[in-house]
């Protein structure tokens, strides 16, 4: 067990030059920085995306979808704490305000993948597509990540219903 730890440390070793180089994205007016999901167990139905978003533009505009080959579909959820309940509901839309940053983060705003097509593995990149309400379609790619899949974030996800 122990030497099983520690051939996974070293893995995490190895993938942690992609993931220290968190990748910046120009789509449209958008800056979008680090678009990350954790990589998912075999049999997981669904994966999370996180990035930051900000609108350098002039004009306020909104996230209104997203999706991806990945998944059946793509969902904007945000996790709301209610004493020590996590919960998570779905956002139809998230407002960008000029010179505002909103970040999709552990705990807060959150890419919800429903049903994945196959598990997110940890070194790969997949295809995501934003859609905004004025600004139109973006696609670019999503770094999978390998650490902390049990970690803090988590509790977030408890209790979220495979569709
Ligand atoms: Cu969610």
């Amino acid at each position: 067990m122990k030497r099983f730890s520690s051939a996974l440390f070293a893995l995490a070793l190895l993938l942690a030059p992609g993931a220290a180089g968190a990748h910046e994205v120009t789509a449209g007016p958008f800056e979008i920085t680090h678009p990350h999901s954790r990589f998912t167990p075999k049999g997981a139905p669904n994966g999370v995306v996180y990035m930051v978003i900000e609108n350098t533009g002039k004009e306020a505009d909104r996230l209104i979808g997203a999706s991806t080959p990945r998944a059946e579909r793509a969902e904007i959820h945000e996790t709301v704490q209610k004493g020590e309940v996590f919960s998570m509901r779905p956002r139809e839309a998230v407002d960008l305000v000029p010179g505002d940053i909103v970040e999709f983060a552990s705990g807060g705003l959150h890419l919800m993948l429903m049903k994945l097509t196959q598990p997110l593995v940890a070194g790969e990149r997949y295809p995501l597509t934003l859609r905004f309400e004025k600004a139109g379609e973006f696609t670019f790619e999503v770094e999978v990540e390998g650490k902390d899949a049990a970690a803090d974030d988590d509790g977030g996800h408890r209790g979220h219903h495979g569709d």
